[in-house]
């Protein structure tokens, strides 16, 4: 049954079992099911819980990053059968998370969905300074500059960047993410667009270039 398998795959990241988050990836794929849906229905439900497992103090930073750990290996299995999916190049985007802030897995899931659906994106990787952002994006000629921030304090970087572009009259747009993001600091900082998760910022990232 799928729930079971959703249930499954929220149990492997909570254990911090890699090899069982990958092999109920693959299962997941096998039976038909989307890469976005097990990884939001059931991956994602295993860190959130993993998350609130660490605040509330029942589980500590060795146990969280195992449990990264096996969220990076269900990642890369869904991801890579997002790969070649798209046919035509709607633009191009360089995207990462911004300096002080090493929360990379959430970008790792957008920059697939961006590339599935017919975006170049250049990955910046992760604790990327303000500066690089802006250097890459107008190396690579960016439509879209895309910052993912996880902590309530780097979300700051996020702001730097978007000041810059606007000092600097520069033409790149700008989308913000992560868990402590909303469309509230989006509009404070003057961002062109916030996104929930994945499949929203192809979404906004589409009406923001008019695709
Ligand atoms: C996994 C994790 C870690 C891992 C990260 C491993 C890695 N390679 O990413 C490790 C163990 C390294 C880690 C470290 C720390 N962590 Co941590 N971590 C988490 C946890 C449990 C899950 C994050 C995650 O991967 N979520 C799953 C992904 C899929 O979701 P997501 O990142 O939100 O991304 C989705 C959307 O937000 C959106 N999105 C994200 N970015 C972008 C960007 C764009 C452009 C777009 C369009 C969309 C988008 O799309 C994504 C896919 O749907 C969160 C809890 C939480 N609720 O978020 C805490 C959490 C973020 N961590 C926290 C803390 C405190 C820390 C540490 C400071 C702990 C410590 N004492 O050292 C360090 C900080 C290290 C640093 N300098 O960055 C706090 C932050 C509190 C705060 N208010 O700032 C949280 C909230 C936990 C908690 N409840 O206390 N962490």
């Amino acid at each position: 049954m799928a729930d079971d398998i959703y249930e499954e795959a929220a149990q492997a990241i909570i254990t911090s079992d890699r090899a069982a988050a990958e092999e109920v990836a693959q299962r997941a794929l096998d039976q038909g099911i989307a890469p976005g849906e097990i990884m939001a229905l059931g991956f994602v439900k295993g860190i959130q819980e993993v998350g609130e497992l660490f605040e509330s103090g029942e589980l500590f930073l060795p146990e969280l990053m195992m449990s990264a750990d096996a969220m990076a290996g269900a990642t890369e299995v869904t991801n890579a059968a997002l790969e070649g999916a798209a046919a035509e190049v709607k633009g191009r985007i360089v995207l990462g998370t911004v300096q002080g802030d090493v929360h990379d897995i959430g970008k790792a899931i957008v920059i697939a969905y961006l590339k599935a659906n017919g975006y170049e994106v250049s990955d910046l990787g992760r604790d990327v300074p303000a500066a690089s952002f802006i250097a890459r994006a107008k190396e690579e000629g960016a439509d879209v500059i895309g910052m993912s921030a996880l902590l309530t304090t780097t979300m700051e970087e996020q702001r730097k960047v978007v000041k810059t572009i606007k000092d600097e009259g520069l033409a790149f747009k700008t989308v913000v993410g992560g868990a402590p993001c909303t469309q509230r600091w989006a509009d404070q900082i003057g961002a062109d667009a916030y996104a929930e998760d994945a499949s929203d910022g192809v979404k906004k990232i589409d009406a923001l270039l008019g695709r």
